[in-house]
């Protein structure tokens, strides 16, 4: 009971409701921590209210499972009803699922693992412009369905718009199909947001003569929505329809309306998370599954979504489910940690980014990751740190990938001399290692449920730790 109310209700069966699925830990019993957030989340407060009624009461979140890892730890499932929530109002539905709850005192841990979307709600958006299918038709990979290779120019920050355009223009002519700005680099001094637009566009096209491949450059036109609109027209009018936006620093709200204009102009966009695990890492956070449905929903057409045998976190375990919550109609979950979801028709697939201390010597490996070709390989260090200068380092990321994408290994006999240099100085995977990880995983996955539901959030963090690739 909390606020004279009890929202425990085991025999409802969710239908089109919103499921979300939490970690708790507090200071009181699992029941009733899990009923105050069920209440704080939809219409209760900490005492009974004499303005509440039947009619509303229906409105309430219901807790239909609960899976106890100790009296005051545990799992919990909570469905709300679609009219709970705004319409299409993702900000009113944040305020309410991951609003005043992650400040509850009584709470000494709160994770926010997964939701689950109705149908209904998720008609209200359109999803991607281009999706998985749209990019391979740019890029004229839909028959070979092999990996797209990228690169983030390297160093991060600091080039001017004339050695940042070079640096492109080697890695274009030398077989990657995409160039993008990182994350913190948009309109410094040293490298004038225009200037370099210009430039780098030139170098791309200049590319797409020479090798007869369509090129994609995504500069980042984060910034406030003003200045973004003017840079969407400014690429606009020199006929570059792509760009950059990094999705959680810009928030929902601005996100909504710059990709209403991407869309309405029919750009690729490119989707950088940076900031996200600021808050998806440690036990009071929100899972990425939960924003990266938001950006499918709202129509990014590819999204970060880590390596796992690369330098930023997440086990291979899960960065394959993140990349299926992208690209599949039907997820399969893995309960408490991820729930099953259908994503209608009409909000395409988007296409998965592994990107984060990848090299030629690790590309096998990443695609075992992901278990598909669909997705874009990408590295920074891993083609500007080779010995040979950038050129060398596309030309050794694009063989790798089209070696592995064949099945073959990256580091056979056909390997060429630069491809083994690359592999001589960052060392290689080969996919195996990650298939006999997956193997071990599906045959000790029982074993996984249960040390979840009896060590809690300590068994998932295990998940991250110990099912790696070693
Ligand atoms: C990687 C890089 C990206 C990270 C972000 O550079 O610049 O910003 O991939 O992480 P490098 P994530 O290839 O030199 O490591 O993709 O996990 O969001
Ligand atoms: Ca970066």
């Amino acid at each position: 009971m909390y606020g004279g109310q009890g929202y425990i209700d085991p025999n409802y069966e969710p239908e089109e409701d919103f499921v979300t699925v939490l970690w708790i830990k507090g200071r009181e019993k699992l029941e009733r921590l899990a009923e105050g957030i069920a209440a704080e989340s939809s219409v209760g407060t900490w005492t009974g209210v004499k303005t509440a009624n039947e009619r509303i009461w229906e409105l309430r979140g219901r807790i239909f499972r609960l899976v106890k890892s100790s009296p005051t730890s545990g799992f919990v499932f909570v469905a709300y009803p679609v009219e709970h929530f705004d319409h299409d109002n993702l900000l009113q539905l944040m305020a309410s699922i991951r609003g005043n709850i992650f400040g509850m005192k009584a709470l000494d841990e709160l994770y926010l693992l997964d939701w689950s979307i109705p149908e209904r709600y998720q008609k209200k958006f359109e999803g991607p412009v281009h999706g998985i299918e749209g990019i391979r038709g740019y890029l004229g990979t839909e028959k070979s369905r092999r990996p797209h290779v990228g690169t983030i120019v390297k160093p991060k920050v600091g080039l001017t718009p004339e050695e940042f355009a070079k640096v492109a223009y080697e890695c274009f002519s030398n077989g990657l199909d995409l160039v993008k700005d990182d994350e913190n680099l948009v309109n410094q001094d040293f490298c004038p947001w225009e200037e370099r637009v210009l430039k780098v566009v030139e170098a791309a096209e200049k590319a797409e003569e020479e090798t007869g491949e369509k090129k994609i450059y995504v500069a980042n036109i984060t910034d406030f929505l003003p200045r973004m609109m003017e840079r969407i027209d400014f690429l606009m009018e020199h006929g570059w329809k792509m760009a950059m936006v990094d999705v959680y620093v810009i928030g929902v709200a601005g996100l909504k309306e710059v990709l209403d204009e991407l869309h309405r102009k029919k750009f690729i966009v490119h989707a950088h998370r940076a900031g996200y695990a600021a808050e998806h890492r440690g036990r009071f956070g929100v899972s990425f599954a939960f924003w990266e449905k938001i950006y499918r929903l709202l129509g990014v057409d590819q999204l970060h979504v880590g390596t796992g045998v690369g330098k930023m976190e997440g086990s291979p375990v899960f960065i394959r489910k993140y990349a299926e919550i992208l690209r599949r109609e039907e997820i399969e979950g893995f309960e408490p940690v991820f729930l099953n979801m259908r994503w209608c028709k009409k909000i395409k697939p988007v296409l998965p980014v592994a990107s984060g201390g990848l090299h030629p010597g690790l590309v096998e490996a990443v695609i075992a990751v992901h278990g598909t070709t669909d997705l874009v390989v990408q590295a920074g260090g891993g083609v500007h740190g080779h010995p040979g200068g950038s050129g060398a380092g596309a030309r050794a990321m694009r063989e790798a990938v089209e070696l592995a994408a064949a099945g073959e290994s990256v580091s056979g006999k056909r390997a060429s001399r630069e491809l083994r240099e690359a592999i001589e100085k960052w060392g290689y995977v080969p996919a195996s290692k990650v298939h006999e990880l997956f193997e071990r995983f599906e045959m000790e996955k029982e074993k996984w449920v249960e040390r979840i539901a009896q060590e809690g959030f300590d068994a998932i963090e295990k998940i991250n730790r110990e099912v790696v690739v070693s």
